[in-house]
């Protein structure tokens, strides 16, 4: 079997995307990229599991993460420190991660912090997306409780980013984008 060693991979994937570009998206054509693009996931995956997170990312589950406790932002200001990082504002997809960075959270005594995620209903008000398109899951055991009975998100057109707050056990809360809160970015490369 012949070898493709994994810094061509980028490589091939540009020129397959450009080729597509120039010359329009044919069914197999496409399938290979979607191939190219699970192969470029699963080798990047393989290698966070070995080596660990690169720094200042600290593993978390099956995340990398960055806690960033010495900045207090405004929810785009936190996004560009997340970039600047090779990162984003982290995504939370499943209630074992969102436990998981609880945990994480309290067991390192940076419970005093709120974090911004990556979740904004800016774009259409109560839909709820990911810097990535896709939705933020509602409802329990994710958001948080307004009073007994009653679950986040309840502040309407004031309210369109999505913060673990530290007064509501950092479950999700919606707050207003322009609060100074902790940047949560994950590791994006
Ligand atoms: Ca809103």
């Amino acid at each position: 079997m012949v070898t493709f060693p994994k810094m061509w991979i980028p490589v091939a994937l540009t020129l397959v995307c450009t080729h597509l570009l120039v010359n329009g998206f044919e069914g197999e054509q496409w399938s290979r990229v979607q191939q190219l693009r699970e192969q470029i996931e699963d080798s990047e995956a393989a290698n966070i599991v070995r080596q660990g997170c690169l720094e200042p990312y600290v593993t978390v589950g099956d995340q990398c993460l960055f806690f960033a406790t010495f900045a207090e932002l405004s929810y785009q200001d936190a996004r560009q420190m997340c970039h600047s990082l090779d990162g984003e504002l982290a995504a939370v997809l499943t209630a074992t991660r969102l436990k998981n960075i609880i945990d994480y959270i309290n067991e390192n005594g940076i419970a005093g912090h709120s974090f911004w995620l990556g979740g904004s209903d800016a774009a259409q008000e109560g839909v709820w997306l990911w810097t990535d398109g896709q939705r933020v899951p509602m409802g329990a055991p994710f958001w948080g409780f307004v009073k007994l009975d009653v679950l986040e998100p309840d502040g309407g057109a004031a309210e369109n980013c999505l913060l673990l707050n530290a007064d509501g056990f950092h479950y999700f809360r919606d707050s207003s984008c322009s609060l100074l809160r902790t940047p949560l970015c994950m590791y994006a490369q």
